[in-house]
């Protein structure tokens, strides 16, 4: 690990790097894996997890910075007594530490301490980790100690595990020994905290603040690309689910009979794979990696197929109509659109135009076989595509859903993804009309098989 490296013609920055350290099982690696966004980071309940030290890049478009992962301290006393014996002035202690470090027998005697502190005498700042749920005590002296005798820029935060029942206790305690001392939760920052967090950093050393402040704006630019690939990713789905059909050559209508459970169950495999696939380049997107995608545990609709639960996804049946309307679906009707979704208009359709409502529903059935007869004798049977109104709107909810759940994940999060039912019908509403309009039209084309140009842009205001 270098202190200095060369970044473009000439000009010299400091490397900025963090060690990340304190008392085992508070919550180091947690910060870590959170800010790094890199959710193969060990976390676990178990004390001792960290046995070495290391260090994980992060990388953004035009800069980055380091940030070390180390073992908690397990005998802070005992190191702060031989330091003590191996300085006898101030001015010594840097040098104390670093003789500690090469030492062979504190090495074996104290291989936490060594692993902690080498990357802070190799020039990192120091990050401090306390539990702000359990209460501050004297044995924390000791390791704080320790730090202050590196000499290195530090700050100090507050993990609150469980509660934020001791975080005052902790922030008179560590301002006696830290200029910045931040509360700072790795399961639950939202990105706005992070960001102040990285912005925080600055204040510990002048020459990092440009490097900083790139990386907060490449960051900043990463989460409007990640909106705009999750838009890219829908668009591609909806439109090939929309679309997809399966057939297979036959003789005659009793061998397509015989054919159809098979033909509907490939066509079915189809849809759910495909599915999957941008469920998986939706948690790639926002680099997570190691989550387990198993539908049937979500709170969602198990299968795209299951027709109870179809319209807590797509859109109510009310809201189709209105669809309709906005969409200006139904050949011949004009509506004013500054009324749509109000209840005045829903009536005027129900009594104007009886039967629109059922046509526009289409039949309950997703997707039924059909014969085509062949120029050369024999038919084609296919299954799909699928007519139903509803379904691109239920495909949109369902990506929706998970979408949501996904950006605002924090890589420290290990829990199972478990969904409170969101409301996609009033996401609906909740857009521009105008953006309502281009959705519903979109939904129609989608419908009956014809592309959409600007799919994309439709889709991004959902996210
Ligand atoms: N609920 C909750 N649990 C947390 C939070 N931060 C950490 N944990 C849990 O605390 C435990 C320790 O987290 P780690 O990040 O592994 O702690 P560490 O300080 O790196 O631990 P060692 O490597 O053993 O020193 C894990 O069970 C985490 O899931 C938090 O903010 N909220
Ligand atoms: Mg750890």
């Amino acid at each position: 690990m270098a202190d200095i490296f060369t970044a473009t013609a000439g000009i010299t920055l400091e490397k900025v790097i963090f060690a990340v350290v304190g008392h085992p099982n508070k919550g180091k690696s947690s910060i870590v894996s959170t800010l790094s966004q890199d959710d193969s980071i060990n976390i676990s309940g178990y004390s001792g997890t960290t046995t070495k030290a290391t260090c994980y890049q992060v990388k953004t478009a035009r800069s980055g910075y380091e940030l070390v992962d180390t073992p908690g301290f397990q005998r802070p006393t005992k190191v702060i007594a031989w330091l003590n014996q191996h300085a006898p002035t101030a001015n010594l202690r840097a040098q104390a530490v670093s003789d500690f470090v090469a030492d062979p027998q504190c090495q074996q005697q104290f291989p936490d301490e060594v692993e902690l502190l080498t990357p802070l005498i190799k020039g990192a700042a120091i990050l401090y980790v306390v539990d702000g749920s359990r209460p501050y005590g004297a044995e924390y002296e000791a390791e704080m100690e320790i730090l202050r005798w590196t000499g290195r820029p530090s700050m100090a935060l507050i993990n609150p595990i469980e509660s934020e029942q001791y975080v005052a206790e902790w922030e008179r305690a560590l301002t006696q020994y830290f200029k910045i001392v931040r509360v700072f939760n790795p399961m639950t920052a939202d990105f706005t905290r992070q960001i102040e967090l990285l912005q925080a950093f600055a204040h510990l050393n002048p020459n990092w603040a440009s490097t900083l402040n790139t990386i907060t704006e490449d960051l900043q630019q990463q989460r409007i690309t990640q909106k705009t690939n999750s838009a890219m990713i829908l668009s591609r789905l909806v439109e090939d689910l929309c679309f997809h059909r399966d057939s297979q050559k036959v003789l005659n209508q009793q061998q397509a009979k015989i054919i159809q459970p098979a033909l509907e169950k490939k066509y079915k495999s189809w849809m759910l794979a495909r599915e999957n696939q941008a469920i998986c380049e939706l948690f790639a997107n926002y680099q997570h990696f190691q989550i387990e995608i198993d539908l049937g545990q979500l709170d969602l609709p198990p299968d795209l197929f299951d027709l109870d639960k179809w319209y807590a996804w797509g859109l109510t049946k009310q809201q189709l109509v209105s669809a309709a309307a906005l969409a200006g679906a139904a050949a011949g009707v004009t509506l004013d659109i500054a009324l749509a979704g109000h209840s005045l208009m829903l009536g005027a359709i129900g009594g104007g135009l009886a039967g629109f409502g059922s046509a526009w529903f289409g039949a309950d059935r997703l997707a039924q076989l059909k014969l085509h007869g062949l120029p050369f004798g024999g038919y084609e049977a296919c299954f799909g595509p699928i007519k139903n109104r509803n379904f691109p709107y239920v495909v949109i909810g369902r990506f929706i859903y998970l979408s949501r759940q996904i950006s605002e994940r924090n890589h420290a999060n290990r829990n199972q993804l478990s969904f409170a039912a969101t409301d996609f019908q009033q996401n609906v509403t909740l857009l521009e009309k105008s953006t309502q309009k281009a959705l519903h039209q979109a939904c129609d084309k989608l419908i009956k098989q014809q592309t959409v140009d600007n799919l994309q842009t439709i889709l991004l205001p959902l996210l």
